[in-house]
């Protein structure tokens, strides 16, 4: 049957967010981790069919709106990927929250404040508005962690490699610079795809990550390429590999969440400092070390992200399976 999606297209520093303001489904559960799990056993065709080619590509990132489980919150929010249905996203939150205080879609109880259930955890944002434009926003994220230090992964072409893992809302493997790896800076971005996806499979090959909170947030789905700065007065830059195929252009909410926690946990962060994270294509958020906490008995902080989006569509998108033989999408 032929299903029709409302849905608003935005962009954060440069990477989309396709944000599913009408014909979502109803999910059960009493939290957003559990209306995750039913969003995935029974509608993943939904995400499929809005985030791969031909209506979506490789980048393609959204979010389908649902109201809050706790009163005291403004909205919940599950994020769809074409790498499925991330338990938190950075530059999504910042374009789904552009998105819905532009549209009217959510009407916060204290203006400027939103506070967001994310099937990862609470995520507390504070946006700043001109007239009826949102200039910015900024998200205290869930605590991030230090997972792992030092895994040895073969790269192709590269040999072996040493990684940090981090959990920022996603866990990220994080290549910085050492023998075999100068910088993102000296490789191509389909050279960084296609290494990753060979390396992220031996990771979680040889290791498991789990979050000791939620069991249902498993598995090294990132991989982070660090290097040099455009912008001297950036902090960092890095280039976020998800999905099969994509390259963060945003500097990637949750990656610079995991990287600030690796940082925090080596003490090149503290509380308080601020950290600047450049994506591949030069855009920019800040982060901030906003406090410090523990995550299973192991030491974690509790990081900001501020970066910007722009509204540039209105797509009524629609899925027929019985007139489209792409009605699901697919990939190549
Ligand atoms: O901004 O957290 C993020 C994100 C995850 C995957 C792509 N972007």
């Amino acid at each position: 049957m032929k299903k029709t999606f409302f849905c608003v297209d935005a962009h954060t520093c440069g990477n989309p967010v396709r944000l599913v303001a009408g014909g979502g489904p109803v999910l059960e559960g009493r939290n957003m981790s559990e209306k995750r799990q039913h969003f995935l056993k029974e509608y993943d065709w939904i995400r499929k069919g809005l985030m791969f080619e031909p209506r979506g590509h490789d980048m393609m990132s959204g979010s389908i709106l649902y109201p809050p489980h706790d009163p005291a919150n403004d909205v919940a929010v599950l994020f769809i990927e074409t790498s499925g249905c991330l338990p938190m996203c950075g530059h999504g939150t910042i374009g789904t929250i552009t998105i819905a205080i532009e549209e009217g879609l959510i009407v916060p109880r204290i203006p400027g404040v939103v506070r967001m259930e994310a099937p990862a955890g609470l995520v507390l944002i504070e946006y700043k508005q001109e007239g009826k434009k949102v200039k910015s926003v900024k998200l205290t994220n869930v605590a991030s962690f230090l997972a792992a230090e030092r895994i040895p992964v073969e790269c192709p072409d590269l040999g072996l490699l040493h990684v940090d893992v981090s959990y920022g809302g996603n866990f990220y493997a994080i290549v910085d610079p050492q023998e075999n790896f100068k910088g993102l800076q000296d490789y191509s971005a389909g050279q960084l795809i296609a290494w990753s996806k060979v390396m992220r499979d031996r990771i979680n090959a040889a290791h498991t990550f789990v979050h000791p909170d939620n069991d249902t947030i498993r598995g090294c789905s990132h991989i982070l390429w660090t290097g040099d700065v455009l912008d001297p007065t950036s902090t960092a830059r890095n280039a976020v590999f998800y999905g099969d195929k994509a390259i963060d252009r945003s500097p990637c909410g949750t990656g610079t969440s995991a990287r600030m926690a690796q940082w925090f946990a080596k003490g090149k962060l503290k509380e308080g400092d601020t950290f600047i994270h450049e994506s591949i294509i030069g855009s920019r958020f800040t982060g901030k070390v906003e406090g410090v906490t523990t995550v299973g008995g192991r030491p974690a902080m509790i990081p900001s992200i501020e970066g910007w989006a722009r509204i540039y569509g209105y797509n009524t998108i629609t899925i027929d399976p019985e007139d489209d033989p792409y009605a699901y999408g697919f990939q190549v």
